[in-house]
């Protein structure tokens, strides 16, 4: 693992969150995405080499809307960087870490990822995230 990529944060109004944010950072988020497959608007602010990432459900009975109906808004998940996403997956398998997805999946902001599931990493969500290969 290299770094905190980023922290995931579930809100329930994006742009309400933006402008708050905005607020709190002393800057603009730098891109606003849809990830259909998941069912979230997100947005993305840049702090030192970390960033912020603000998900919103876009539908109901997404992860992110489950989440916020069960325990609020708040920090949702935390991201590290990896420089292979294959072998990190094999390496943390390996040591017993439940893996939600067999392969690697597009994420948001050009990114290839996983997630642990929070049962085994003291109930926090985790997601590996490796910049998508230029070809
Ligand atoms: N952090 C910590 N615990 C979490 C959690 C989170 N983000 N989300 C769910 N949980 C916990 C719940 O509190 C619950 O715990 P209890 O059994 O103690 O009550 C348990 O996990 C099961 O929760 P659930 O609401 O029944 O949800 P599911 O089992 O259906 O799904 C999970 C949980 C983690 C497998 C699912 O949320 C998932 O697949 N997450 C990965 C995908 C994702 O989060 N996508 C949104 C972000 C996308 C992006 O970054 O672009």
């Amino acid at each position: 693992m290299r770094k905190i990529e980023h922290l995931g944060i579930a809100v329930k109004d994006l742009e309400a969150s933006n402008e708050l944010f905005k607020k709190l950072l002393g800057s603009e988020h730098y891109k606003v995405e849809t990830v259909e497959r998941e069912g979230v608007s997100t947005s993305f602010f840049l702090i030192g080499e970390t960033k912020i990432e603000l998900l919103e459900s876009s539908r109901e009975d997404t992860a992110i809307s489950k989440f916020i109906d069960k325990r609020g808004e708040g920090v949702h998940h935390i991201a590290f960087a990896v420089d292979d996403i294959h072998a990190e997956m094999e390496r943390l398998q390996g040591e017993g870490f439940q893996l939600l997805y067999p392969e690697p999946l597009p994420g948001a902001d050009g990114k290839l990822i996983c997630f642990l599931h929070p049962k085994t990493t003291n109930g926090v969500l985790v997601e590996l995230c490796m910049d998508k290969p230029a070809h």
